[in-house]
């Protein structure tokens, strides 16, 4: 009889408006799930430690200008550059807590005016997540937490476009969180819903990638 079903690490993806509250909540998820007894990493888009990664932070940082289509590729390569690492990772039973992914790719570039499906191509074959968490709050409340920086993209009037192109991307699988909440509340709403899909991942729930 056939079985494939072999135990792995779930891959987890945690987005939402920058300022939601994203990083935080990862950090709060991996203690809680390695309490629990799982393996788990927490990692980041961008992962600005590669040579593809400090373009990128140079970009962010206005240190340096990249046409739009260029910098969206450069975003892109950082996620294949770390994907074959992720596959063996959720291979060997290592679950990932991913803070951003091919989403906030999608979303960001989009709201400059780069075409969705032009935006989604570079992303096909990255691995799919298992589950989404989506850290919903307004623009202008996410505004009020400590004020933004002075990174690219952190203005009230960009975010709403980009939060739009969350609404567009978003599927019925996705959690949504009211990021709004204190941030134990947030806290609790995600442990369940990430819990399920961990368990599904060991009793075998097989890969998938994007964009199917
Ligand atoms: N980008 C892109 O264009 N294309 C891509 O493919 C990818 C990214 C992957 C850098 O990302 C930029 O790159 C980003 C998208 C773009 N630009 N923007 N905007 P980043 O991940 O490096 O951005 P970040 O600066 O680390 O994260 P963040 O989005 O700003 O914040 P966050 O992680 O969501 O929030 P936080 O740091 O956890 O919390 C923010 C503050 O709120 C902090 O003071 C907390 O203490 C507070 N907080 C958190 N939760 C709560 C609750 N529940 N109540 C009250 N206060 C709270
Ligand atoms: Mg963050």
């Amino acid at each position: 009889t056939e079985s494939n079903a072999k135990p792995r690490g779930a891959l987890i993806v945690v987005e939402g408006l920058d300022r939601s509250g994203k990083s935080t909540q990862c950090a709060k998820l991996r203690s809680f799930l390695e309490t629990s007894g799982h393996t788990t990493e927490l990692w980041r888009f961008p992962d600005r430690e590669t040579s593809v990664g400090q373009m990128i932070s140079a970009y962010l940082s206005n240190k340096s200008q990249l046409d739009d289509h260029t910098i969206h590729l450069l975003f892109s390569a950082n996620r294949w550059e770390k994907r074959s690492l992720m596959e063996e990772k959720l291979k060997t039973g290592t679950t990932l807590i991913v803070d951003r992914y091919s989403y906030s790719g999608v979303a960001f570039s989009s709201a400059k005016g780069l075409g969705i499906e032009w935006c989604k191509a570079p992303e096909i074959g990255l691995l799919a997540p298992d589950s989404v968490v989506f850290l919903d709050i307004s623009p202008e409340r996410a505004a009020e937490r400590g004020g933004y920086g002075d990174e690219r993209y952190e203005r009230v009037d960009f975010q709403t476009k980009v939060a739009g192109f969350y609404q567009t991307l978003r599927d019925s699988s996705w959690k949504i969180i009211d990021a709004g909440e204190s941030m134990e509340e947030v806290e609790k709403k995600i442990q369940g819903v990430v819990l399920d899909k961990v368990k599904e991942c060991a009793l075998g729930k097989p890969l998938s990638l994007l964009w199917s």
